[in-house]
């Protein structure tokens, strides 16, 4: 990050030195991501901001004379302000200046309610949920209440949101913060869990990572988990399961403040994951290369191919390394 800032200089001194906003200027936001198949092959279609709820379309960015300083931030929700310019033929943003927002909520409708009344828009459900007027702390008045799974009738008492765009192929390695108050309306059973999931059509049908909590007094949960996956592969999401129940009984968690967050990002070049790129990571690479890495991860593959050109060479090691000696 610190050497993108770096790379970027030049242009942020231009904009300073012209004293704020210049005319002609626009700020956007959202996902960096390559830009669909274009017909241009200029610089002005390498890379776009991904479509968001405010933007439906892919928006191109670039970054003149060379556009791939943006390659360190494919996968990063990030504000850009810039000029547009045209390349050879396509249209893009000239990026002046970009931040990274890393506190990027990906649960909408977290609180289950819209001017204190009852809302469970957003959300799916396997069985039976409903509003309950019953909040944590700081939470409203409303919380949303999911009946446990019963294995004689409904199961899993699932409620889900799904977090990712299924139309968006890119690989993403993201550190997640997970959060959200729970409560067991009767505390006879198992425990109910919040967690990060891989979402099908009815329901959670994998568990990634979850928090598990039994009591019947609200209780604040968080957890932190990084996610290796490839968008498009499957849906995720987060889930907010019930429990589970035996024989002729109900029982409800009541979930309020439900978050997920992008508290961070790994990056191309990273392949151990902390945050920069050193020696150790070019080891890697170099082991991978040669074939003597000890079975390597799909992140660390994804991490060795550094100038993301499909494939793992010498050409990344160059890169590496001219990278860290800037
Ligand atoms: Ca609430
Ligand atoms: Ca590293
Ligand atoms: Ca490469």
């Amino acid at each position: 990050m610190v050497l993108m800032m770096k790379v970027l200089s030049n242009k942020l001194l231009l904009l300073t030195a012209a004293g704020g906003m210049l005319i002609g200027q626009v700020t956007m936001e959202g996902i960096v991501n390559w830009c669909p198949d274009s017909l241009c092959m200029d610089d002005c279609s390498v890379f776009c901001l991904e479509p968001s709820p405010d933007q439906l379309e892919f928006a191109s960015i670039t970054s003149q004379p060379d556009p791939w300083v943006l390659t360190p931030y494919l996968g990063e929700y990030v504000q850009v302000t810039g000029e547009m310019i045209t390349c050879f033929l396509c249209e893009a943003l000239d990026v002046l200046e970009i931040e990274i927002i890393d506190d990027f909520q990906l649960v909408t409708n977290s609180d289950f309610e819209q001017d204190g009344q009852p809302d469970l828009e957003n959300w799916d459900s396997t069985c039976f949920v409903q509003s309950v007027q019953d909040a944590p702390p700081g939470g409203g008045m409303w919380s949303l209440g999911v009946e446990a799974g019963n294995y004689q009738g409904c199961f899993p008492g699932f409620a889900w949101q799904i977090i990712t765009d299924p139309e968006v192929c890119v690989f993403r390695a993201i550190i997640l913060n997970v959060s959200g108050w729970m409560k067991q309306a009767s505390t006879n059973f198992g425990p109910s869990r919040l967690g990060l999931g891989f979402i099908s059509d009815n329901g959670v049908q994998s568990e990634l990572s979850a928090y598990e909590y039994s009591g019947g007094d609200w209780q604040y949960v968080t957890y932190v988990d990084t996610l290796f996956f490839e968008e498009c592969d499957y849906q995720y999401g987060v889930f907010l399961d019930g429990g589970n129940l035996t024989g002729p009984a109900t029982n409800h968690t009541y979930f309020d403040q439900i978050s997920v967050q992008i508290v961070g990002n790994l990056h191309v070049g990273d392949l151990n994951g902390d945050g920069e790129i050193t020696v150790l990571d070019i080891v890697w690479v170099v082991s991978i290369i040669l074939g003597t890495a000890e079975e390597p991860d799909d992140y660390q593959l994804w991490a060795a191919d550094y100038n993301t050109d499909g494939f793992t060479n010498i050409l990344d090691i160059i890169s590496m390394i001219f990278s860290i000696t800037g």
